[in-house]
């Protein structure tokens, strides 16, 4: 509770250690012992200050039989997995928000000339970690990795992590306290101790040069003593590579022209890259493709392309909680593919690792997001902060990926000028990041006169790509309201409709006006379709969502049971009505596509049908 936002002690010390999963160390992963604290009683003493050295976190065990500490974990304390929310792994957890610790311990024998980072795929929301009694750091922010190094403090022999899990929703918060999905707390992806040379390679990025198919630029970055090496970035299938020589930083650019295969959703084609150094060496597997946005048109490898599209939340179908694996994220991406899709909308935060690296395998485009959502603190700076290190660490993780194409800033924020600049600012970063994608942000609707939406919010100046979320037939008027709705901008840009739908739990029948029924819900499709073939400047949809979710907001008892039922499936996977209009929809456009037989003069196909 009196852990507001803006903490000033962030985890990371040096840049994320890039693709994790690569390097040799030890996971964390399993049962881990916890102390449920709602008083955060194991961190502040009676008058609400924080005890020194940390309360639980200092690890201490009773030193003899009349010891009467209270701030230990005894053996018998009960565990969670990890990964894993806490809210889906015991039932007295499914609406608890607040402290939980954790702790497990685990045995080592430390290498010389090796360095230790310990290392989170993400915590919700707030984590303060400690290791051996002694604090480490703390990370805010619930989907994203952060780390610290600790080749210093880990030891030969048994080691002790604890760390506190705090998922109390804040006004300041990024998320702030009002959301419409799950607040799963907890260790939600994996935990590692990860192993590394002295001088290793921190970071690199590997991907076409803007604006062209056949030259690769980049740059890598080392940290550690030997800062200046020979660093050769490799493509073995190719035969290509190049050498540079890395600055007193340790980074260095580079750029090598490749014969390659574009990376596309009807071929996936990965290569294999191995970077190089004297003292370290790292293997990824990496698309390359070219994402452009020109006048009103996107294009992936210089063909105009219409994103066929889906929303999802990081929430697995069946057990309902955060989606922390491959099989987890198989189930979403296949049922997406299934339905014909070429791109998902990976709403409202950094999803799983696991699912950008899946979508790079099968072929899927990604729109990938920061929880900037609803009603943000704009005015302050903290918040702000907050948000850019968000960003920052979601573009730093995924950005080798060839299916991530979009960068979102946010999702439906109020009109006004302090939001509009810490938007445009939050855009300005995203680009100095990563200039190679889109940027992109989902924004509300106004209309001009009672048939015509205009799409004219401040905020398209900064992005590339505009997103926008219109509820038509569902919170706006009756599906047939569609009919007659038209779209105007004042941007010469494209427009993807990120959102749209309605409501109905898979079984529930009625006629077409009957709220709530899967026969309304395909009806709001029906007229959708029609409406959006008539906007000039779409480029591609998303609608909301693949899959129903679990929600708090939506409480409506025998429909809703604390689920948003917007899903084309429930979470057990049954298709709803609206599924097939949506499918066929997505078929008729994926024939259209085809690649023309051989020998056929190439024609230029209207990405969308008018
Ligand atoms: C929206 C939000 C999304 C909600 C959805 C709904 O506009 O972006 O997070 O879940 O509407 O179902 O109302």
């Amino acid at each position: 509770m009196l852990l507001t936002s803006g903490i000033a002690c962030y985890a990371q010390q040096i840049g994320l250690v890039q693709n994790p999963s690569a390097r040799q160390g030890l996971s964390l992963n399993g049962p881990w012992r916890i102390i449920v604290d709602p008083y955060e009683a194991g961190y502040y003493d009676f008058h609400l200050h924080p005890i020194p050295g940390g309360g639980l976190g200092a690890d201490r065990v009773p030193v003899d039989k009349s010891d009467r500490l209270e701030l230990t974990f005894l053996p018998n304390a009960p565990t969670l997995q990890v990964p894993g929310d806490w809210n889906t792994q015991k039932p007295e957890f499914l609406w608890y928000e607040g402290t939980i610790w954790y702790k497990r311990e685990f045995d080592y024998a430390k290498k010389p000339g090796r360095r230790l980072f310990l290392w989170f795929g993400a915590a919700n929301y707030q984590a303060i970690v400690f290791l051996n009694g002694k604090k480490l750091g703390q990370h805010e922010g619930g989907f994203t990795p952060f780390q610290f190094e600790v080749t210093d403090a880990v030891r030969d022999g048994t080691n002790s992590v604890i760390v506190k899990v705090d998922d109390q929703r804040h006004a300041d918060g990024i998320p702030t306290a009002m959301t419409d999905w799950w607040n799963y707390g907890g260790l939600t992806r994996d935990v590692k101790l990860i192993d590394v040379p002295d001088t290793f390679i921190q970071d690199y990025f590997v991907q076409l040069e803007k604006g062209w198919l056949n030259r690769i630029g980049g740059w890598v970055r080392l940290d550690g003593a030997r800062k200046r090496q020979k660093v050769t970035i490799r493509i073995p299938e190719t035969g290509n590579y190049t050498t540079v020589d890395t600055d007193e930083n340790g980074y260095a650019r580079f750029a090598l022209n490749a014969t390659l295969t574009p990376w596309s959703p009807e071929n996936p084609k990965l290569y294999d890259v191995r970077v190089e150094a004297e003292t370290d060496s790292i293997e990824d597997r990496i698309g390359f493709r070219l994402i452009q946005a020109s006048g009103q048109r996107i294009s992936l490898n210089g063909k105009p392309i219409f994103l066929r599209g889906i929303s999802i939340h990081g929430e697995a179908p069946f057990r309902a909680g955060r989606v922390f694996s491959e099989a987890d994220a198989r189930v979403l991406l296949t049922w997406a593919k299934e339905l014909g899709c070429n791109f998902v909308r990976l709403a409202h935060y950094p999803h799983d690792e696991a699912m950008t690296r899946l979508a790079d395998q099968m072929g899927l485009l990604v729109w990938s997001e920061i929880p900037v959502y609803w009603a943000v603190q704009w005015e302050n700076p903290a918040a702000y902060a907050n948000a850019e290190r968000q960003l920052t660490e979601m573009i730093t993780r995924d950005h080798n990926r060839a299916s991530v194409i979009f960068w979102s800033m946010a999702n439906e924020t109020p009109l006004g000028d302090a939001r509009t600049k810490f938007l445009g600012s939050l855009a300005a970063k995203a680009r100095e990041l990563d200039p190679t994608r889109l940027i992109t942000a989902a924004t509300l609707t106004h209309y001009s006169d009672p048939a015509t939406i205009a799409i004219d919010d401040p905020l398209g100046q900064y992005l590339d790509v505009i997103g926008c979320n219109e509820y038509i037939g569902w919170y706006d008027g009756l599906p047939t309201k569609a009919d007659t709705v038209r779209f105007k901008t004042i941007y010469d840009k494209p427009m993807v409709m990120s959102e749209l739908g309605g409501e109905a739990p898979f079984g529930r029948h009625g006629d077409e006006d009957t709220a709530w029924t899967e026969e309304y819900q395909a009806n709001v499709y029906r007229h959708q379709i029609p409406m959006l073939k008539r906007i000039p400047f779409l480029a591609g949809m998303t609608p909301w969502i693949l899959v129903d979710f679990r929600c708090p907001r939506r409480f409506l008892t025998g429909i809703q049971d604390y689920y948003n039922r917007k899903g084309l499936l429930s979470d057990r996977g049954e298709k709803k009505q609206a599924y097939y209009v949506l499918r066929d929809y997505y078929q008729s456009l994926a024939v259209r596509e085809q690649p023309p037989a051989p020998g056929t003069p190439p024609t230029l196909l209207s990405p969308h049908p008018r």
